[in-house]
């Protein structure tokens, strides 16, 4: 993982085991560290942090260390997503995570397999540490990271919307005290030349007045760029200025869908032409104040159909040629989001190993209303048409500043843009070529495909012997199954903690 984008939680979980009286070694993995040495040999516990693309690096991991007599924690959205299935795994399986839990889990450190215990606390922890208390930590992370260093924050956490396929939709906003903010800036300033700051909430600046006063309170206009993730909604023009003459110099409004989720974009009950008219007026609004604009679509939604949402997608560049677009195929992870538990029982999701599941390898969810090969055709004309040597240029010259220029076009040759258009290229031409990619994609077979098998096993390199028996299986609708069984250990949701670990042996 690119040390700019790692997690603020595993810096969170150090800085709790030493206050706990804990030595603490902390690795943040880019795929370059030797593991087998990176960690003391003698470590009792071993948390790890992992998205779900990580699922099959972490399992390897947790059985090389488990054979070593350590005892194993997983944490982060692929425990929060798949938890029954990283039992299989792990010694424990932590949901939303505080820090009476990390030392529950401590005092205990007791091997439970073959089935690990999932534990959560009772909601998202109202405070973490902020920078100040991280900064050993972000500190290793960041002399990871080449020129550019950006350093992760947290303002809030949760949010006030409802978008059905996140899993945020559920979780309360609570934004975090102000004046912890306001010192981990000023630190900032005496620790880093000009710091830029990516603020991790799932939507910045909902209580927008209030975030930006505590910024201009310790920080003098410019003296820290920032990146954030809000909707549309909350960036109104009136907005804009105040945000420019603070620093934000990227933003990533997610735009979705043309026909679904207008509260988001603030367009109401406009859907298709209108839609995308009344967007696109606001994107070039944003692009006049805050110089890196990406906009995030989620393709193979259930409100599209036909032609029309990829067409759509392509005007709208034509008409804001300066916005980057960031697509996702749609996905659902596990326990995420609700809607995923309509999806289970629709018998729409497959069990494509969690490896590919990233919004962009693979997708998960039988689209309602293309077929495969309809689907993918049209995501391959739309990457192809969004990172054209045409849009490209575009894109250059209707962007302000040699970063953002420059990031623009690299991102759109590289993996992310021209990979991408020649990854999904090859998907489309093995539903035609290949029956047993064909028959895995139509849910007639759970044996997965050569060329996926291939590419984990390239992936993963010498974890590839590490990966526990059965890894690369799991059950698709596990989320479902534990609703329907009274039996099943549904724990994360419950109030209070879900499963006490054992007392200390
Ligand atoms: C900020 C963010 C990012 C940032 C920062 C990424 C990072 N490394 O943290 C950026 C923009 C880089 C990013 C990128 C991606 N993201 Co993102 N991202 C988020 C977002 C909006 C917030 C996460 C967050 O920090 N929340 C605040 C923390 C405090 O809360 P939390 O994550 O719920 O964590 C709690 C517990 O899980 C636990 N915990 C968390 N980590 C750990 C670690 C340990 C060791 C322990 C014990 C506990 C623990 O403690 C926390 C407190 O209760 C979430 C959506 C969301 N609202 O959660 C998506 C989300 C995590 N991202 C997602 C995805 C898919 C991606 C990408 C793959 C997208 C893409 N195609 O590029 C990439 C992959 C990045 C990577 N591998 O590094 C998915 C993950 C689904 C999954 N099961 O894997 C989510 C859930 C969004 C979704 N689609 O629903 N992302
Ligand atoms: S606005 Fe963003 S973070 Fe909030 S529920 Fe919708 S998708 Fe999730």
């Amino acid at each position: 993982m690119n040390a700019n984008l790692a997690s603020i939680m595993p810096q969170v979980i150090a800085v709790w085991c030493e206050e706990a009286g804990h030595d603490v070694t902390f690795v943040v993995y880019t795929g370059f560290e030797d593991l087998a040495t990176a960690l003391p040999a003698n470590t009792d516990v071993l948390f790890i942090g992992a998205f779900s693309e990580s699922a099959q690096l972490s399992y390897a991991i947790s059985n090389m260390y488990r054979q070593r007599g350590t005892v194993t924690v997983l944490g982060g959205p692929h425990a929060r997503c798949y938890p029954e299935d990283a039992t299989r795994y792990f010694d424990y399986v932590l949901g939303f995570t505080d820090k009476s839990l990390i030392v529950d889990v401590l005092n205990d450190h007791a091997q439970h397999r073959p089935v690990g215990v999932m534990v959560a606390s009772a909601k998202q922890p109202s405070a973490l540490p902020g920078v100040r208390a991280r900064w050993k930590f972000v500190a290793e992370t960041l002399a990871k990271a080449p020129t550019i260093k950006i350093v992760p924050m947290l303002a809030s956490i949760g949010c006030p919307y409802t978008c059905s396929f996140c899993i945020d939709s559920t979780v309360d906003y609570h934004a975090f005290e102000v004046d912890e903010m306001r010192q981990d800036l000023r630190f900032l300033q005496q620790v880093m030349p000009k710091p830029r700051v990516a603020w991790h909430d799932p939507n910045f600046g909902v209580r927008f007045d209030e975030t930006l006063s505590a910024i201009e309170d310790a920080v003098q206009p410019g003296a820290v760029q920032f990146i954030s993730e809000s909707s549309l909604s909350l960036l109104g023009e009136d907005r804009l200025p105040r945000l420019r003459k603070n620093g934000f110099m990227a933003i990533l409004p997610g735009v979705e869908s043309w026909f679904a989720l207008g509260n988001k974009a603030k367009t109401g009950k406009h859907v298709g032409l209108e839609k995308v008219k009344q967007v696109s007026d606001h994107l070039n609004a944003v692009m006049r104040y805050i110089p890196y604009v990406q906009a995030n679509f989620v393709l193979g939604l259930d409100s599209d159909e036909g032609p029309e949402p990829f067409e759509l997608t392509k005007r709208f560049l034509d008409m804001t040629p300066g916005v980057f677009p960031g697509y996702s195929l749609m996905s659902a992870f596990g326990r995420a989001a609700p809607l995923n538990l309509e999806l289970q029982r629709a018998g729409r999701v497959l069990p494509f190993p969690h490896h590919f599941l990233n919004n962009n390898s693979a997708m998960n969810v039988k689209p309602k209303n293309y077929s495969w090969t309809d689907f993918y055709s049209r995501v391959v004309d739309l990457t192809r048409y969004s990172f054209s040597w045409r849009s490209v240029g575009r894109r250059f010259k209707h962007t302000r500043g040699a970063i953002p220029k420059w990031m623009n076009v690299v991102r759109a040759v590289s993996s992310e843009g021209h990979g991408r258009t020649k990854y999904y290229t090859h998907v489309r031409h093995l539903l035609d070529t290949d029956l047993t990619v064909r028959r895995y994609f139509d849910g007639e077979t759970d044996t997965l495909p050569a060329f996926f098998t291939n590419r984990i096993k390239s992936d993963l390199g010498p974890f590839w012997d590490h990966l526990p028996e059965g890894a690369l299986k799991h059950d698709a609708n596990a989320y479902l199954h534990a609703e329907q069984s009274s039996t099943a250990p549904v724990a994360i949701a419950t109030p209070g903690r879900a499963r006490t670990p054992k007392a200390s042996a």
